[in-house]
């Protein structure tokens, strides 16, 4: 049977070119594309657009089909930022602040303290400020689709010891990722930041290369480091999340309609995976203590103000520039 079954299929792939050339095989799409992340397979970022591509291929009748290579497959954040920018990826979920390397004021939305809450961050990278940052993406070769997907308010873990308040940070080796807004900001802290990628970040911890890190606590859980950190601070220092970006020709090469469906459909898991977020949110500190981490109350109004005394507001306003600050500013209130 086996033997039969072997030979029947050798038979097949030795007929398939001829009938290649009369009809597509009704598996092949006629639009192809790679999405890439850096997020765990389990995180609801890597859950949410695997979603999204099966909606996709079924509201397009097949005709596109978009594969997710999650969690660094395709390499680190800085490498899969260069296949995007060449068409070796079409769609890559970005944070802003590591994009910022391409288009600088895609970092606006990590200064520190600026986003009270969730309502704030949402009206605002929905709104007016995002709009402004996608504009500045499109003129890249890049296209950001209109709804950012969650990463979350950024904590701070400690393996050597727990930071109680700002000059705790002075020495600190903490890791960042590859943006000169992280690195200006550890920096104005009194901090040793150490720029590395989220590859990377878990080996990094465990053989001490970096005494810390800064993460939401959703990705410290599913990534697992507290098992290589004691500690962590709820600084809330910073807001960032991921711009859904496709490479310019790929989305182009669509016409209009299913370039319609992949944006309301990439869009709207966006807006699931912002609930995924939120709900992990509320459940994920108990877990984390349970597993042994020690979590530190800190007074955050102190930390905003060692960033004001360096200057830090009034150093990336003028990088930033009047409109783009003016634009955050109108969203958050008054910053500096
Ligand atoms: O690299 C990180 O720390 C991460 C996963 O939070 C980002 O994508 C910025």
């Amino acid at each position: 049977m086996r033997l039969h079954s072997r030979r029947a299929v050798l038979a097949g792939a030795a007929a398939a070119p001829l009938l290649a050339i009369r009809t597509r095989p009704a598996s092949a799409a006629e639009f192809s594309f790679k999405l890439a992340n850096n997020s765990p397979v389990t995180h609801p970022q890597s859950v949410r657009q695997q979603e999204a591509a099966t909606r996709i291929k079924d509201a397009s009748g097949g005709r596109v089909e978009i594969q997710l290579f999650p969690n660094n497959q395709l390499g680190s954040d800085t490498d899969m930022l260069s296949q995007l920018r060449s068409g070796a990826i079409d769609f890559f979920t970005l944070s802003g602040l590591i994009l910022s390397t391409l288009v600088p004021v895609a970092s606006i939305n990590g200064i520190g303290f600026a986003f009270k809450d969730y309502d704030t961050v949402w009206s605002t990278m929905d709104g007016k400020l995002g709009i402004y940052v996608r504009g500045e993406i499109g003129k890249r070769g890049l296209i950001a689709m209109d709804r950012m997907w969650d990463n979350g308010f950024r904590q701070i873990t400690s393996s050597t010891r727990p930071i109680r308040e700002p000059a705790d940070l002075r020495g600190f080796k903490i890791r960042v990722p590859i943006s000169p807004l992280w690195t200006s900001m550890f920096q104005a802290f009194g901090a040793s930041p150490i720029s590395i990628n989220f590859n990377e970040v878990y080996s990094a911890l465990q053989t001490k290369i970096a005494e810390g890190q800064e993460n939401p606590l959703s990705l410290i859980e599913i990534a697992k480091l507290y098992e290589v950190q004691k500690y962590v601070s709820m600084t809330s220092h910073m807001w960032d999340g991921f711009w859904m970006l496709a490479n310019r020709q790929s989305f182009e090469s669509m016409p209009k309609n299913l370039q319609d469906i992949v944006a309301q459909q990439l869009n709207r898991s966006a807006l699931d995976e912002r609930s995924d977020i939120a709900r992990l949110n509320d459940s994920v500190a108990a877990d984390l203590k349970t597993k042994g981490l020690t979590f530190v109350e800190v007074d955050k109004p102190a930390f905003r103000t060692a960033l004001k005394q360096a200057r830090f507001y009034a150093e990336w306003r003028t990088k930033y520039g009047d409109e783009a600050w003016a634009l955050l500013e109108g969203a958050v209130g008054s910053l500096s």
